[in-house]
This record gives structure tokens, sequence and C-alpha cells, in this order.
């Protein structure tokens, strides 16, 4: 005795009419409980449509070429009456199951799709060294056979990085990967895995994927909290002298279509304590026991934009005067905001600053830019009471979190870097030098 299973194409999110790239089983195949039936592809990925019950093809209802939206039936399955342990968990034959499938959004989950899916789930766990994102999974943009090896060595693909045409994972960088993961020895494999909920047994949700510089700059964000010792010096600097400057110079700078903000004197003011303190704008070798000490100054500065963050490189910065600074800072972040930066303005930086000046809050943790081994954050300035002399006077502070790479700077060190950076911003006259 079987009962006859329809599969279905599971939810696509925004994609409807999708392409059928590829058929992965034929009529009277034996497949198992996410067993992929097909291939999809959506502009932005390409998806294997899973299987929802362990049993024998009967009939495939798509062929290559044809075009499909969510809910389209895909194949029948004879669902075996003797049923394997996957199978038990369902409380009643299937009659048309929505695929329990990482790349649907289910809005709510059935009581008979629920416990397949925590089998699933169970089953899958069991055989996993790290824990897959299964939605991470679905999306990313790879083959079957791709998939299936993934699978095999337990390889979450949404953390690959494809080198293939359109960046298309190929196997050999799921073996990359592998490789990769296990030199890093005590890296991603063996951190404990947070654990995965099925959040839509709680009440409706969204899945949103994240834009492609999310995905890069979060891997290296992630690999940068990992692998350094970050320790975050706080300072604040007396900027009420630099800003009367600044606003007695905008004026004059606007006349030359420079956009004079607090950041480009800050910039500035590192470009001279770096060159003071050299060891912040250095770089560990990969042994990690020698620092390669450099003989320019590129400076890096995080820019907010619509696809997420960037970090573009101002080169030589020693050798600029603040207006050129400010200059290059709004060509830069203008760049950054229409995505026009190149991949060259993004390299070579040796130290970060990252500003929310504009934005708000009073100090901040910023993760160091590896292999870069400091970064300076910087917020909003406030007029704070300070005593001086025998009274407390209104002065205009600039907030200072300077976060280090703790193998290369010692905290004492540190404290010292932030101090020449407070003198740095007081001292108008050489801030400004050079300047006409
Ligand atoms: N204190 C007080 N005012 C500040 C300030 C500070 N620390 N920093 C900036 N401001 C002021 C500017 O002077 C400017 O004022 P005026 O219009 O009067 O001149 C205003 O705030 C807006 O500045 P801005 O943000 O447009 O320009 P900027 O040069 O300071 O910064 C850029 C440019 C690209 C760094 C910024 O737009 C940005 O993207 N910041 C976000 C960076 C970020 O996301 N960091 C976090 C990274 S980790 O997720």
């Amino acid at each position: 005795m079987s009962t006859l299973t329809t599969v279905v194409v599971p939810d696509l999110g925004d994609a409807k009419s999708v392409d059928v790239i590829e058929i992965l089983v034929q009529v009277n195949d034996v497949v198992m409980v996410d067993a992929p039936l097909i291939t999809v592809e959506t502009e932005k990925a390409t998806m294997d449509v899973p299987c929802t019950v362990a049993g024998t093809v009967v009939a495939l209802l798509v062929k290559k070429g044809d075009k499909v939206s969510a809910g389209a039936p895909v194949a029948h399955i004879a669902v075996s009456e003797a049923p394997s342990v996957v199978i038990a968990a369902t409380t009643a034959p299937v009659v048309s199951t929505p695929a329990v499938a990482p790349m649907s959004q289910p809005v709510s989950v059935s009581p008979i799709v629920a416990p397949v899916a925590a089998v699933v789930s169970s089953v899958a766990a069991s055989r996993r060294v790290v824990a897959i994102s299964e939605v991470g999974f679905a999306r990313a943009y790879a083959g079957p056979s791709v998939r299936l090896l993934a699978r095999e060595l337990g390889v979450d693909l949404g953390r690959v990085q494809g080198t293939g045409l359109k960046q298309r994972i190929t196997h050999a960088d799921v073996k990359a990967w592998v490789k990769r993961t296990l030199s890093e020895g005590a890296g991603a494999a063996s951190l404990p895995a947070v654990p995965s909920v099925d959040f839509a047994r709680f009440g409706a949700i969204d899945i949103v994927p994240l834009s492609r510089i999310q995905k890069i700059s979060g891997r290296r964000l992630h690999a940068a909290w990992v692998n350094l010792p970050h320790v975050t010096q706080f300072d604040v600097a007396d900027i009420t002298a630099l800003e009367a400057k600044r606003l007695s110079l905008k004026e004059h700078a606007g006349a030359q279509g420079i956009k004079l903000t607090v950041l480009s004197f800050v910039l500035k003011a590192c470009a001279l304590v770096l060159a003071k303190y050299p060891r912040f704008a250095a770089s560990l070798d990969e042994s990690g026991e020698n620092l390669v000490m450099k003989k320019y100054l590129h400076l890096g500065f995080a820019a907010d934009t619509p696809n997420g963050l960037m970090v573009p490189v101002l080169r030589d910065a020693n050798q600029k005067n603040v207006f050129e600074i400010a200059r290059e800072l709004a060509s830069l972040s203008e760049k950054g905001r229409v995505g026009k930066l190149t991949a060259s303005e993004m390299q070579g930086g040796c130290f970060t600053v990252s500003s929310l000046g504009g934005v708000g809050g009073t100090a901040f943790t910023p993760i160091i830019n590896a292999p870069e081994v400091a970064i300076l954050g910087v917020s909003r300035a406030s007029m704070q009471p300070v005593y001086q002399g025998n009274a407390f006077v209104p002065r205009l502070m600039l907030p200072l979190s300077l976060s280090y790479d703790h193998r290369v700077i010692d905290g004492a060190e540190a404290a010292r870097f932030t101090t020449a950076l407070a003198q740095a911003l007081s001292d108008v006259a050489v801030l400004t030098e050079g300047i006409s």
C-alpha cells in the first residue's frame, strides 16, 4: 500500500515564474526526504526544490525550461506504507505538501509538516560538524552536485565565496573552504553553534536576504572578531578651538567646493599621530611573529552606504593638508553611496576611522579592520562642563574609542596614542598647515 504525495514549489519570496534549469530525478527513482528534485533559477540565486517525503517518483510534472511559481506541482511521490523513521513522524498521509524547504518563507507551519521538519532537522543536525544555515544554504548560487558535496562534507554553502561564473560556487570552492577551516584549527569549525530556532513556530515571519556587501563585510568582521584580541581605549578630545576654526574656514572651503567636516580634521590628526606611533599602522605577518611596518600611510574610513558598510581608502594621508583630505573624503564617500568605488579604492589601508559623529552616540567599540591592528571610533561631539582653573567651563568634547589588537599594542601605548590624538586635535595651527 502507498499513498500519493504531490511535492510543490515552496514559497520563493518575491520571485515569481522562475526557470526550471535542471531536473534531478527520473520516474521510478527512490528518493529520500530533502533529496533535490529540480533546480530553479531566480534573478538572485539557483535553488533546489527538495522532496518533502521519502518514496518513489511516480510522475514528474515539470520539465527543463518550464517556468514555475510557488505552489506549482513538481512531482507525484508514492509514499510507502512501511515508513522510514522520517515518514513515521507524519501523522497523516500528506496529499499536497508545501515543501519544508529552507528556501521557503513559512508564514505558518502546519501541524502535519512541523514534525517532519523537526525530524529532518534533527537527523541533519546529527550529521553536521558545523550548524548549517538552511536559508543561506538554499540561497547559495551552486549546482546540485556542489550542494551534494557540501552536504557530505557538512559545509554551510551560505558561507562559501563562489569563484565561478557570476560567483557560482564550484567544487573547488567547497574544498578550499574545508581546507581553510581545518587549517584555522580553533576557527569557525570548532566554534560552538548558536541555537537554531524555527521562528515561524512563534508567529509570521519574512526572510530578507543580506545584501552582497553585507555578506562580504560580515565574513570579514566575524573573522576579525574571532581572531583578534580586541581591547577598546576610550578618551575625549577638547575640540572647542578646532570647531571655531572649522566654522571660520567653512565658507572659504565651500568656495573651493570643499565640505569641511570634523572627520577631515580627525583624519589629519590621525595621520600626524600615526607618524609618531607607526605600530598602530602596522600589520602582523602570516606567521604572527613579525610586524610589517609600512612606509606609506593610507587611511580607511567607514562609510555608511545604501548597500551596506564600505571602507574607502584615502591614500598618502600624511602628505595631504586638511582641505585635500576633506575633498577626497567627500569624493570617496559619494562614490561609495552610488556604488562606484573600485576595488583598488578600498585596498591598502593601514588604519581605519569609523565616525558616527554625524549620527549620534557617546562611545562604541569598533571592530578592527584586520589585518590592520587598530581602528578609531569617533562619536558625536557635545558641550561638556570641564573643570579648568577653579571653575567649570563649557567645552566641546569629542569622544574617541580606539580598538586595538592586544597582540601588537599594549594598553599603556594605546592610552598614549589617544592622549596624543586628543592633543593633536587641539593644535589647530598644525592641523590647518598648508591650506590656502
Ligand atoms: N561631532 C559633531 N558633529 C559631527 C561629527 C562629530 N564627531 N562628525 C560629523 N559631524 C557633523 C559634520 O561636521 C556635519 O556637520 P555640518 O553639516 O555642520 O558640517 C554633519 O555632522 C554630517 O557629517 P557627515 O556624516 O555628512 O560627514 P562626515 O565627513 O562626518 O562623515 C562619512 C562622512 C562617510 C564617514 C559618514 O557619512 C558616514 O558614512 N558615517 C557612518 C560611518 C559608519 O557607519 N560607521 C560605523 C561602522 S561599523 O558599522
